[in-house]
């Protein structure tokens, strides 16, 4: 039976966090299958709050995995009633000072689990089948994470990241691909989030309350993220200036 390998995470892995010696070059340490495609990324992080790291993968096999980095051990294993591509997002949700992290999935829900045992904190349905990443940030200013996401129905949903509760929606022309960016894009303080659409638009909106700052075609489909960057190099002052740069399918 063909298998799906998680092998590079591996070769990625600082030894030093892990309590090696440093080598020159990477080697195969452990391998993990599972049961269908991995299009996501793994995270690394420690997950449980025991000092030592863990690696999170998520599969089209409906499941979202935490191994141990060491050896590949499975310490819980999610099983979601879809398959999940997008890669998660880890924060502390629910302020309990452990982390946490977020997975859509094509079963039309995101789920909020805990770190350190993959038990739900809460889950909501969204309109369409969730493919990209979500976005993490406290958008609203109350000192909890929330939570932004796309989902097939066009609609960008933004989530209170402590108990799910929808805290805007907005529907775009098309469908979104990449995980919403989030920065301060308009220099007044507060966090704006910007995605593009296959319906060859850019949107910016402010991520607190999801009204639209503006809306912009490119004239190509676009699939993946988009990025922000400090032009002028100023760093955190705010007359920064930044660009968004979104990828189209034609390569351009
Ligand atoms: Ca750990
Ligand atoms: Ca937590
Ligand atoms: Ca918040
Ligand atoms: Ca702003």
């Amino acid at each position: 039976m063909f298998k799906f390998l998680v092998f590079l995470i591996v070769l990625l892995i600082p030894l030093k966090a892990l309590g090696e010696e440093d080598i020159s070059m990477p080697k195969l340490w452990w391998t993990f299958s599972t049961k269908s495609s991995i299009t996501s990324s793994p995270v690394i992080a420690d997950m449980d709050g025991d000092g030592k790291l863990e690696v999170i993968v998520t599969s089209e096999d409906n499941c979202v995995y935490l191994l141990r980095a060491s050896t590949g051990a499975v310490v819980w294993q999610f099983s979601a009633c879809g398959p999940i591509q997008g890669t998660p997002v880890v924060g502390d949700l629910d302020g309990d000072k452990e982390l946490d992290l977020i997975i859509g999935c094509q079963n039309d829900y995101i789920y909020a689990l805990k770190g350190k045992d993959g038990k739900i904190i809460w889950k909501y349905k969204c309109g369409g089948n969730i493919v990209s990443s979500p976005s993490m940030g406290d958008v609203d200013f109350d000192g909890d994470l929330d939570v932004i996401i796309a989902s097939g129905d066009n609609y960008l949903t933004a989530f209170d990241g402590r108990t799910g509760d929808l805290l805007w929606r907005y529907e775009t022309g098309g469908e979104i691909s990449g995980a919403p960016a989030l920065g301060d894009i308009d220099f007044d303080g507060k966090p704006d989030v910007v995605v593009g659409t296959r319906d060859h638009h850019v949107y910016a909106f402010n991520a607190r309350d999801g009204k639209l700052t503006w809306c912009i075609n490119v004239g190509h489909e676009i699939i993946s993220s988009p990025a922000m960057l400090d032009l002028n190099r100023d760093g955190m002052s705010s007359v920064a200036r930044r660009a968004i740069i979104a990828s189209r399918r034609s390569g351009s």
